[in-house]
């Protein structure tokens, strides 16, 4: 049956705060913390497990190979001989943030009836420039059936893509045709704008898009000045519910216009600046929640606990569920670890609306899976990471046996390998 699945980036063994992410006020504020590697996975399957329960269907992807000494290799360097720099970016787990992996379209979009995801190049930040081999490599194998999906290269550069971080669908249900927005960025704020439009416009043709089910809308130039790095910092969209902070889109009426035309059953949650602010939403991430259909039909809200310590957060959140708003249910999350990089729960994830069916099925998750991924993270993850062990070779060699000792549980042979 055709639904949406998520799948959950696993936090990888090297998981660090090494402040790598200009424009992003976690990452930076973080920068120097000692990271704890082994509870940020628990954290997050914590996560996956309770979507589990609630009956939404559930994948995820495995860590990429840390120290990336490929990609090093390709710079003329190795772990040994690098700067301190060069280093951090090659260790960093950013490819848990799923959602950055690919953009996303499903079957009922696309022109010759087939899920396309393309691979997102992620050129703006150094750290994240190197994930699309890998990712390239366990999407063509979770989504190796051409008959249901087709998965294509990054967009070359240097057209900025960060995938499905900023692209929100909006559709009566999962499995019906729907109306795909494409939230891009424009250069000349204080922090670069990593999403182009050209990129995006690049992807819909990709994808065999149909142009009048297709919007491009600009993300206004004071979100990314108040840290919102991607739109999913700012706005969710889940079947016909969009929520946005009022400040997301450059312009805004030009955009709800645009989406009331297409999809007149559309209910816009327009979350005033008066009553959450920027700073808020972007400290809070009320927005980088998972936007879920239970089974029941009911619409909820998966946040993290940051959403809740946030009293002007939270005290939205209550009002709009005890008053008539779409959204009945909120489920909270602590993901503290990712979180202090910049990475919510809507960041964690990618979503794939498909059959599961038609999926490898080493890449979906079940409750028994889940316990054997938790006890390899219990024995191999290192507890603490400080950003000065990033140049011990004994971390290095950890987390490339953490990792091997994953896919071995798997049964994800083909991703143990040096080189994507
Ligand atoms: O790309 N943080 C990630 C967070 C990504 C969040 N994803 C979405 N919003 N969908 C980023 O900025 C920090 C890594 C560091 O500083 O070491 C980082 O890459």
């Amino acid at each position: 049956m055709i639904t949406e699945i998520n799948f959950d980036g696993i936090v990888g063994p090297s998981h660090n705060y090494a402040g790598l992410s200009l424009g992003n006020l976690a990452s930076a504020k973080n920068l120097g913390k000692v990271s704890r590697p082994r509870d940020a996975a628990l954290q997050g399957l914590a996560k996956m497990r309770a979507n589990l329960e609630l009956g939404l269907a559930q994948g995820f992807f495995v860590p990429q190979r840390r120290p990336d000494e490929a990609w090093l290799a390709r710079l003329g360097t190795s772990m040994e001989a690098a700067s301190q720099a060069l280093r951090a970016n090659a260790m960093s787990a950013s490819p848990m943030w799923a959602a950055n992996a690919a953009t996303v379209s499903p079957a009922a979009d696309c022109a010759d009836a087939r899920c396309h995801l393309t691979v997102a190049n992620l050129v703006t930040m150094p750290h994240r420039s190197h994930e699309w081999h890998e990712t390239l490599a366990q999407l063509s194998l979770a989504f190796a059936d051409e008959a249901h999906f087709a998965v294509h290269p990054p967009v070359p550069p240097p057209f900025g893509d960060e995938g499905a971080a900023n692209h929100m669908r909006l559709c009566l249900s999962h499995a019906e045709p729907g109306v795909e927005v494409f939230v891009y960025g424009e250069t000349g704020g204080p922090f670069p704008a990593r999403q182009h439009r050209e990129a995006f416009e690049a992807i819909a043709r990709i994808h065999g898009l149909d142009p009048a089910r297709t919007v491009f809308a600009q993300q206004s130039a004071e979100a990314i000045a108040a840290g919102a790095f991607h739109n999913d910092v700012v706005a969710v969209a889940n079947e016909r519910v969009l929520l946005t902070h009022e400040l997301a889109f450059a312009e805004r009426e030009a955009v709800y216009a645009q989406l009331r035309e297409k999809v007149p059953e559309i209910e816009i949650v327009e979350v005033p600046a008066s009553a959450v602010s920027l700073s808020d939403a972007i400290a809070s991430y009320l927005f980088n929640a998972q936007l879920v259909t239970l089974p029941s039909g009911e619409t909820a809200l998966v946040l993290p606990g940051e959403a809740r310590e946030t009293p002007a957060v939270w005290d939205w959140l209550e009002a709009h569920v005890a008053g008539n708003g779409p959204i009945r249910q909120l489920f909270v999350h602590d993901l503290r670890e990712s979180m202090a990089n910049g990475g919510g729960p809507a960041c964690l994830r990618l979503r794939v609306v498909a059959d599961p069916a038609h999926v490898d099925p080493r890449f979906i998750a079940t409750p028994e899976k889940l316990d054997a991924i938790e006890a390899v993270v219990r024995a191999y993850w290192p507890e603490e990471i400080a950003v000065e062990d990033l140049g011990d070779p004994d971390l290095w060699r950890r987390c490339i046996e953490a990792r091997t000792a994953l896919c071995a549980v798997l049964g994800l042979h083909e991703l143990d390998r040096e080189s994507f």
